[in-house]
């Protein structure tokens, strides 16, 4: 019988070559897209006896075949053997030197066989993964069955990664997540061939790993007595009362490892240190500068009970590091190092005397003595450090490799001077903050990072000399989970943007194509979908611009899926294809309610838009901007603020809102068409101050008839602080005016013991109505 159907197979696949597909076989929509590929002719057919061929039975080479064989496990028993079987219906992983990098791999499908090179088992992991998303959607399913035999296109790739690190970071301490889910997320970054998984295992809010010698680490670091309710921004701060926590035993930490090892994938532990260390203090009150016995934090933010510089607390942290490093293989161990404040150690008697006998000029510079310190100790034991971009402020240490996020000017520095740098900048690696303005979003930190913005990101800066450019070594998405209390929706807020990322870090940036990859996406949403993953899909959803031209306001419509048909209606009622189809910009000249839904063969995709349009004197006019928003912060263009459009009541990272940064005043000036009798105006400000962004000192409103002198029509201070928006109205007593010019004054310094105390704040301005 089998000799029979080895026959049969055989004159299929002769044949193959000129015979159309069958339903079974899957576009080609492999994610991260290879470097070449050219497609051929006919398909390889899989069945159950396919066989796996390995060029070695060392462990690394059995790995590859446990990536083949485990997604299929269910359908499929693949046999693995040294012993190069001869004929047809086998898969070949051969050894080859001559590859550029252990990364880099060759497959190539005939109807006859599949070859997988590579130089090492490393590239042939990724060659399996490539191979796998050339199978129908359906193998990844739990109960798959190869119900008839899968079909695999014949075509050849040529890959290899643009960068070496591809990561992506898990913060467990603001909340768990058990070692079962950790897996699975490390799963999902070997099927994007991410190699860096960033564990992020300390915080003040709980310390999460094992520490054979301070067992008070886990017993009470690890656990909280409550949890903020909502939102940090949300006043007063409430609290859930619950105890919450959680940490994995040295046993489960090495089991990570070793999953993660098999998958390629190297773990980074994270110790947060000196700041982020409340947790820590909490189980060891001697560890801080106030002796004070504190509890595991229960607000989000930044706690100002940081390590005190002690002998103690070095041979503490020692300690420590050296039960860490045994655990993890890898090179590299991050010592965090971001968001230490100072507070402690300016009022702490022990840190003045500690910097005047070490001649440290001020607290920074402790902070980087702090640092140097701890990597002479990692470097001592041959491993090296990795710290977020602070560990540059006071001088930064001599081995470590920078993980740029407050922007990109700290990779700068850091490249520039001969350091290594992984790129991971809030402005586009943060999957923590809304990855879409629709109302129906889950909460999150705030800021918008949609899927094209991460698509976009470029990690090498401009600013880098070809020489200096080599530095870079990649780049890694955050997931920080203040917002981010379970694994659902931890996949929902990590995924696709990973996929854009992934595609980022492997893909040569001249094949990016935000198209071509949507339409990837949408096949590989699927895919991961069958793999009992929940991420995000907003292809369907509507994107809008809605900007004045001068006269008019201007509406326009799109998707990311190119099948979509737009159909709105003007007066709140839902859209049917029997409304409006979209087909140009829309000029709206009065107050409407639009909505509008995305089709797809009289089906509805997506979600709902909806929006209300409201018309005042200086909707739609001209206005003109003297100070610029943040390029981060620009909304839908300096048009947003007489759109006739709100921004959101709860987030300041939509097209509404312009963010002012650095302290800058915003001076506008505004051309109503015609004179007008002017009653009133009204301005919509944010405040965040968890993120730095507090309200105007002052706004003044000067009107002019001829466009030249311009006198004060009426000025306001000391706002309403109670809600996240302020709402402020200012009489214009009935002034007849063409020209306005609005000055909006910044707060300025944020006072020290807040969030950012010592730095210039922030300052968010949406709509201003005119009537
Ligand atoms: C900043 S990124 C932090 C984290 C927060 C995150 C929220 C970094 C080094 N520090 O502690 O969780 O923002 O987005």
């Amino acid at each position: 019988m089998k000799e029979k159907l080895l026959l049969l197979l055989f004159l299929l696949s002769a044949l193959q070559c000129t015979q159309a597909p069958s339903s079974s076989s899957a576009p080609i929509a492999i994610l991260p897209l290879p470097a070449q590929l050219e497609k051929g002719q006919g398909h390889f057919l899989l069945n159950e006896e396919t066989t796996m061929v390995l060029p070695s039975d060392e462990k690394e080479w059995q790995w590859v075949a446990q990536a083949w064989q485990e997604p299929i496990k269910a359908a499929l028993e693949v046999a693995s053997t040294t012993e190069a079987k001869a004929g047809t219906n086998v898969i070949k992983i051969m050894k080859n030197d001559g590859l550029a990098t252990p990364e880099a791999y060759e497959l190539s499908i005939s109807p006859k066989e599949i070859i997988i090179s590579a130089a090492s088992p490393h590239g042939a992991f990724y060659g399996v993964q490539s191979l796998l998303q050339l199978l129908p959607n359906d193998i990844f399913a739990a109960t798959a069955k190869p119900n008839n035999a899968w079909e695999i296109p014949c075509l050849k790739i040529v890959d290899q990664p643009r960068f070496s690190y591809r990561g992506m970071h898990l913060d467990v301490a603001r909340h768990f997540f058990e070692i079962e889910e950790v897996k699975k997320y490390i799963d999902l970054l070997a099927m994007h061939k991410m190699n860096t998984f960033h564990w992020h295992l300390t915080e003040d809010q709980g310390w999460r790993i094992e520490i054979k010698k301070y067992p008070k680490l886990t017993e009470v670091g690890g656990f909280r007595n409550g949890t903020l309710i909502g939102h940090y921004n949300d006043q007063p701060h409430q609290f859930d009362g619950q105890r919450y926590g959680g940490f994995y035993t040295q046993e489960q930490v090495k089991e990570v490892v070793q999953y993660a090892a098999e998958r390629f994938i190297t773990v980074i532990p994270e110790i947060e240190l000196p700041g982020h260390a409340q947790a820590a203090i909490a189980a060891y009150p001697e560890l801080g500068c106030t002796g004070e016995k504190l509890e595991v934090w229960q607000l989000w933010g930044v706690s100002d009970n940081v390590f005190c510089p002690t002998e103690k607390t070095f041979a503490f942290l020692e300690d420590v590091l050296e039960e860490v490093m045994a655990l993890f293989p890898g090179e590299y161990i991050h010592i965090g190092g971001d968001e230490c404040p100072k507070t402690q150690w300016k009022e702490s008697a022990f840190c003045q005397q500690l910097m005047k006998r070490e001649g440290l000029e001020d607290e920074f510079a402790l902070q980087s003595y702090f640092i140097q310190k701890i990597e002479a100790f990692i470097n001592s034991k041959g491993k090296k450090i990795i710290g977020w971009d602070e560990i540059l402020e006071g001088g930064l240490a001599p081995n470590a490799t920078v993980m740029s996020w407050r922007g990109i000017e700290g990779g700068i520095e850091a490249a520039k001077s001969g350091h290594d740098v992984i790129m991971t900048p809030t402005t586009h690696c943060y999957f923590d903050y809304y990855q879409s303005d629709h109302p129906e979003e889950p909460l999150a930190i705030g800021g918008l990072i949609p899927l094209q913005k991460v698509y976009d990101y470029e990690p090498i800066p401009e600013e880098l000399k070809e020489e200096e450019a080599v530095f870079v070594k990649g780049t890694q998405g955050n997931l920080w989970t203040e917002y981010i209390p379970n694994f659902e929706k931890l996949v929902y807020m990590a995924y696709p943007r990973a996929c854009a990322l992934a595609e980022v870090a492997w893909s040569p940036a001249a094949a990016k194509n935000f198209t071509d990859f949507t339409s990837r996406l949408s096949h590989h949403l699927q895919r991961l979908d069958q793999k009992g993953y929940t991420p995000a899909n907003h292809l369907y959803d509507l994107a809008s611009s809605i900007q004045p031209n001068g006269e008019a306001v201007v509406l326009e419509w799109s998707t990311l899926a190119p099948d979509a048909q737009i159909y709105y209606t003007l007066d709140g009622s839902t859209p049917t294809t029997q409304s409006s189809l979209y087909t140009e910009p829309i000029k709206i000249t009065a107050a409407a309610q639009l909505s509008a839904q995305a089709f797809v063969e009289d089906q509805k995709r997506g979600r709902l838009w909806q929006q209300e349009v409201n018309m005042h004197k200086a909707a739609g006019k001209k206005i003109k901007l003297k100070t610029s928003p943040h390029p981060k912060y620009a909304g839908g263009g300096d048009g947003s603020i007489i759109n006739g459009v709100n921004g959101s009541d709860e987030r300041y990272g939509d097209a509404e809102w312009l963010g002012f940064d650095d302290g800058k005043n915003l001076e506008l000036w505004i051309d109503l068409g015609q004179s007008e009798t002017l009653n009133l105006a009204e301005f919509r400000f944010f405040k965040g101050e968890g993120q730095w962004i507090y309200l105007p000192k002052r706004v003044s409103v000067l009107g002019s008839k001829d466009g030249e002198g311009f006198s004060l029509i009426n000025a306001a201070a000391d706002f309403d602080t109670s809600t996240k928006v302020a709402k402020v109205s200012l009489d214009l007593k009935k002034n007849e005016v063409q020209y306005l010019t609005i000055i909006i004054e910044n707060y300025g310094l944020i006072p020290e013991g807040r969030q950012g105390g010592g730095s210039k704040a922030w300052m968010f301005v949406d709509e201003i109505t005119i009537n």
